[in-house]
This record gives structure tokens, C-alpha cells and sequence, in this order.
């Protein structure tokens, strides 16, 4: 068995999971999200005019969308503004896209919407393929918000940003939310928030594996611990041991010992300066073309150009 013991925070995400989020996104420490909402609510107007350069349509094609709240913000300013786009949001989770879907449809049913359950990659690669059989065809403008792009190490940063570049026509467009490094303590608190939030999303990740793969973890035996390394922008996460115990998974015929003290690696969620930022962009072959961020200088959005 590997030491540390680890876990992929794409797993995170279930029903109960997905749910959980919601609710960190909206506790009092969780600065990432309203930093964000405030960037795409103040600069939603000049970031139509980047999008339509040229007068161009567009088509918003939206990486791991979920419940699209940030989205919206967008969605409805484009549509009251009469812009030409059609939004494809991509989801591995099914109920999360058909949830979505509804929902935008419900309450504005003349957006074009084309949601895309699949890999980012599939779906980004079938987009760009159905564009260039057009004659004239419509600008890609990628949403990667939320600084979901922390979870990745730089090295998996760059392959995805030059897999997504070579998927593109010069003239599209990535749009990324980064959480900035700040005060550690305000990062710290942000991942141990006082409701427990935090501790259950990184819980659930076990109880998953009782369900779906027919396992005995105690919740209880296990605890949540997080640290930020401000020397290196790295928010860490673990589950601790909280005994010396032995656990069986059924499903996997394993049985998996823990002793005391002992962690299980769920998540790295990255903070970046701005020269992160300029040579994640150079050593993928963008340029940037827009630079958003909130009063408190905690988040960027940020636009790169093919
Ligand atoms: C959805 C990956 C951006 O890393 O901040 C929230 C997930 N983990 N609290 C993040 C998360 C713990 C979140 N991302």
C-alpha cells in the first residue's frame, strides 16, 4: 500500500457531495465565490464587448458548470443585452447537467443551450470540430471559473492548457477564475470554516466508498485537517486516523490498515500570484487579454486569447 494514502478530489462530487458544496460556497468563509460573483457582476458588460470583438457570435462553452450560479450572471446579462451566443455547459454528472439545463430553459427559453455530457476534452474537441465545418464559424469563449484549476499540480495545469489551446482557432478564448495568495489565515479559515462544512465534504468522500464500494469506514474515527503552505500557495487537505483500526472494502476485496495519526491525502486547492498566472499562459501558448479582479484583490478572472 503507498504512503501517503490518497484519494482523488474528483470523487468528491456526488449527489451528497455536490450538495455540501453548495452550502461551503455559501458560508461566511468562503470568500472564493462572492470575490468571484462580484468580478463577473462588475465587469460583465466589458467582458461582452471581448466576447463579440469583431461582431462575432460566440459560443460559451463552460468546463465543469454544476449548478451554474456564477454563470447566470453572464447568461442573463448577454441575453437582456441581445448577444448572439449559444452556452454549452460540459458536466461529467448527468443530474447536475439535466438540472442545470432545466433550469436555464425554465427561466430564459430563447438561450441557445447545448449541454455536453462528457470528458472536457470530448466535448471540447467535438465543439471545435462542429465549428469548423462552418462557414463562418462562432468564436470559442472556455469558462473555467471558481478556481477549479487549483486542483491541479502546475505540470497538470500546463498539459490541460495546451490541450485545450490546440482545440482552438486564434481569436478564441479562455476565461479562468484563480484565488489569489493573500493573508494564510484568511485562506486557513476559508477550508476550516465553523460549521464543519468542510470537515463533512471531505468526509462524505468515505462514506461514498461505503456505499459504493461496500466498505466499513467509521466516520467518527476520522478527522479533518487542512493546511496552507504559504511559501509554495498550496491549501492541502487530509483525512487523520483517528485510532489504529483496520478497514475492509468489499467490493475491492481490500483491507486497508490505518494506524493512529495516519492521513489520507483528498485534495491540494492551489493559490497563484499574478507570475503564476503569466507563465501558465506563456508556456501554453495565450496571451493575456483581460485581467478582473474583486475589491479585495482575493480573485482574478482572467482571459486568455488563442
Ligand atoms: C471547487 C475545487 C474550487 O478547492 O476551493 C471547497 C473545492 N474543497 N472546500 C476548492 C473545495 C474544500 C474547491 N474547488
Amino acid at each position: 500500500m503507498k504512503t501517503p494514502k490518497r484519494l482523488s478530489s474528483r470523487f468528491f462530487y456526488d449527489a451528497e457531495g455536490s450538495r455540501l458544496f453548495q452550502e461551503i460556497m455559501h458560508s461566511p468563509e468562503y470568500y472564493l465565490t462572492r470575490s468571484e460573483y462580484e468580478i463577473l457582476d462588475t465587469n460583465k458588460d466589458d467582458l461582452l464587448q471581448l466576447f463579440t470583438a469583431g461582431n462575432r457570435p460566440f459560443e460559451l462553452v463552460e468546463l465543469g458548470a454544476g449548478d451554474g450560479l456564477k454563470t447566470k450572471i453572464l447568461l442573463s446579462y448577454f441575453q437582456e443585452k441581445k448577444a448572439d451566443f449559444t452556452y454549452a455547459p460540459i458536466d461529467i454528472s448527468q443530474s447536475a447537467l439535466d438540472g442545470l439545463t432545466a433550469d436555464i430553459r425554465r427561466q430564459w427559453p430563447d438561450l441557445r443551450v447545448d449541454p455536453q455530457h462528457d470528458d472536457y476534452f470530448n466535448a471540447l474537441g467535438r465543439l471545435s470540430a462542429d465549428s469548423d465545418a462552418q462557414a463562418s464559424p462562432p468564436r470559442l469563449v472556455v469558462l473555467f471559473l471558481g478556481s477549479n484549476i487549483g486542483n491541479f499540480s502546475r505540470q497538470e495545469a500546463n498539459d490541460f492548457y495546451s490541450q485545450i489551446n490546440s482545440r482552438l482557432r486564434p481569436g478564441d478564448l479562455v476565461l479562468t477564475g484563480f484565488d489569489l495568495q493573500k493573508h494564510p489565515a484568511v485562506i486557513h479559515a476559508a477550508y476550516n470554516d465553523r460549521q464543519g462544512l468542510t470537515k463533512a465534504f471531505n468526509l462524505n468522500l468515505l462514506r461514498r466508498i461505503n456505499r459504493e464500494l461496500d466498505a466499513n469506514f467509521d466516520l467518527s474515527a476520522f478527522d479533518h485537517y487542512e493546511v496552507y503552505n504559504p511559501e509554495n500557495g498550496e491549501a492541502r487537505s487530509y483525512l487523520v486516523s483517528q485510532k489504529d483500526q483496520t478497514i475492509t472494502i468489499g467490493a475491492l476485496d481490500m483491507v486497508v490498515p490505518f494506524r493512529y495519526g495516519e492521513i489520507i491525502h483528498t485534495e491540494i486547492s492551489r493559490k497563484f500570484t499574478r507570475t503564476d498566472i503569466e507563465q501558465l499562459a506563456r508556456a501554453t501558448n495565450f496571451s493575456i487579454t483581460g485581467w478582473f479582479t474583486d475589491c479585495k484583490g482575493y480573485f482574478a478572472d482572467v482571459l486568455f486569447e488563442k
